[in-house]
């Protein structure tokens, strides 16, 4: 079993009685864009606030500085989703996952990821959630890509599919990309994340139809 992934279904991942309050639990995903260098930052400022579990595709863990994740945050990897599964009756992870999570953020959200999304491909960890996703439930998504990347048609095209579905966009914004180019597709800062992903938690609470717990 991988020593972060832990991709054992504790008693963590079981609902708290739902008289009890508790606080939000977010489930932070990075796909592969050089932006997941980021991701650990992105965890820090949600774990202040929310129980935070988090997934990395392969390609993201590229990025991604383990070492610099918060020290109660799970991460999850494709490794762990079926190395504890020995049985009929064992848990699935990303189905326990997509039922443990009040909301999911994907951030970077890669070309790639996108375009498996909006066509219904799941073929790891994070993709498998998503097509599992209940869409009761808040999924934010925050692209990362090259401007050329962004403008091509494909992008439009599956940035309908996935609001369709009820995935709400956290759109990149200009500034200088990993190769040099300056221009759209950086992603949101994870303080920007990180608010509209609050500040929406909160008012779905205060209106009543959040998870209050
Ligand atoms: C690849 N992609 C990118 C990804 C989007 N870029 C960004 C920012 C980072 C630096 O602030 C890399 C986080 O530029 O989100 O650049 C080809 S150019």
């Amino acid at each position: 079993m991988a020593q972060l992934g832990a991709a054992v279904v504790d008693a963590d991942m079981e609902q708290a009685p739902s008289n009890t309050a508790r606080r939000p639990r977010i489930l932070l995903a990075a796909s592969g864009s050089v932006a997941a260098i980021k991701f650990a930052n992105l965890c820090h400022c949600f774990s202040e606030w929310a129980e935070v579990k988090a997934v990395a595709s392969k390609a993201s863990l590229h990025f991604i500085d383990k070492t610099s994740l918060p020290k109660d945050v799970v991460l999850y990897t494709d490794e762990d989703e079926w190395s504890t599964w020995k049985r009929i009756g064992d848990s699935v992870l990303h189905i326990e996952l997509r039922r443990w999570a009040d909301i999911m953020v994907i951030a970077p959200l890669s070309a790639n990821t996108l375009g498996k999304i909006a066509g219904g491909l799941c073929d790891n960890l994070l993709t498998c959630i998503v097509r599992a996703w209940d869409y009761n439930k808040p999924l934010f998504v925050a692209p990362a890509m090259n401007t050329f990347m962004w403008t091509n048609p494909f992008t439009e095209r599956h940035l309908m599919a996935i609001d369709e579905l009820g995935i709400s966009l956290i759109p990149p914004v200009s500034k200088r990309l990993a190769c040099g180019d300056y221009g759209n597709g950086a992603m949101a800062e994870p303080s920007l994340i990180f608010t509209t992903v609050r500040l929406l938690f909160e008012s779905r609470a205060q209106s009543g139809s959040g998870n209050s717990g």
